[in-house]
C-alpha cells in the first residue's frame, strides 16, 4: 500500500524564475484548464482542499507547488507535486493565451527538478488538437531521466462501452476519477515507482 501521510502547499510563483529552490523530485500536472489537475492532486494526497479546484476555468494563473510524503511500509517518499497553469482557454484573451503558454513551455523545458510530466486529458474528449501539440512538445523536451506519464480524467463520466475504446485507443494511458477514486492508486505507483524504482513495491502488490 502507497499510503500519502503528509501534504502541505509550499508556495506559489508567477513564472520559473521566481520558483523555489529544486530541492526535490518534482511532479509536473499539465493539462487544458479545468480538465480536473488540481482535483488528482487532492485526490494523490489525500487531501480535499489542498489544491484549489473551481467550477470557473481559467482562474490559476500561478505555478503551486506541494510538498508531498508517501510512505510504504516503514519507508518515507517525499516527493514535490507542481500544478501549472491550465491551458487552452478560450475566453482569455489572445495575448494572455500566448502569454501562459510562453510561461509554460519555458517552466517544461528548464525546470531541472522535474522527473515526471503528469499529462491530463478529459476522457470524454480525448483527441483534441492542443493535447496532441502539448503531447508532440512533451516528446521534444523530455530527458532520459524524465518520464511522460499519460493520464485520462472524469473517468466516472464514460459509459462503459466509451471507456473500453479509449482502453484501445491508448492502452498505455490511466484513466482515472478523482471523484470516484478509480485508477488513483495506479498513478501514485506509476510515479513513485519512476523516482524511487520498481522494487519499492512487494511483490504481491504490484500490478
Ligand atoms: N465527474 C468528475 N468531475 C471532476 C473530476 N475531476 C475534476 N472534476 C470537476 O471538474 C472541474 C475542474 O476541476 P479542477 O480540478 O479545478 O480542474 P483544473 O482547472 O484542471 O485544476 C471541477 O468542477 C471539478 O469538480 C472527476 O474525476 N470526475
Ligand atoms: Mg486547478
Amino acid at each position: 500500500m502507497i499510503q500519502p501521510v503528509q501534504a502541505k502547499f509550499l508556495t506559489s510563483a508567477p513564472s520559473i524564475r521566481q520558483a523555489p529552490p529544486a530541492s526535490l523530485s518534482e511532479v509536473a500536472f499539465l493539462g487544458r484548464s479545468n480538465v480536473g489537475k488540481s482535483s488528482l492532486i487532492n485526490a494523490l494526497t489525500g487531501r480535499k482542499g489542498l489544491a484549489k479546484s473551481s467550477a470557473t476555468p481559467g482562474k490559476t494563473s500561478l505555478i503551486n507547488f506541494f510538498d508531498v510524503l508517501y510512505r510504504i511500509g516503514e519507508e518515507g517518499y517525499p516527493v514535490r507535486f507542481v500544478d501549472l497553469p491550465g491551458y487552452g482557454y478560450a475566453k482569455r484573451s489572445k495575448r494572455l493565451q500566448e502569454e501562459w503558454g510562453r510561461k509554460l513551455t519555458e517552466f517544461l523545458a528548464k525546470r531541472d527538478a522535474i522527473r515526471v510530466f503528469v499529462h491530463l486529458r478529459d476522457a470524454r474528449h480525448f483527441d483534441l488538437p492542443i493535447d496532441q501539440q502539448t503531447k508532440e512538445f512533451l516528446e521534444q523536451i523530455k530527458r532520459g531521466d524524465q518520464l511522460i506519464l499519460e493520464v485520462f480524467t472524469k473517468a466516472d463520466k464514460l459509459k462503459q462501452r466509451e471507456r473500453a475504446a479509449l482502453r484501445r485507443a491508448y492502452p498505455e494511458a490511466l484513466l482515472v476519477s478523482a471523484t470516484k477514486g478509480q485508477g488513483i492508486d495506479a498513478l501514485r505507483q506509476a510515479i513513485l515507482e519512476h523516482l524511487f524504482g520498481a522494487n519499492i513495491l512487494p511483490q504481491s502488490e504490484t500490478r
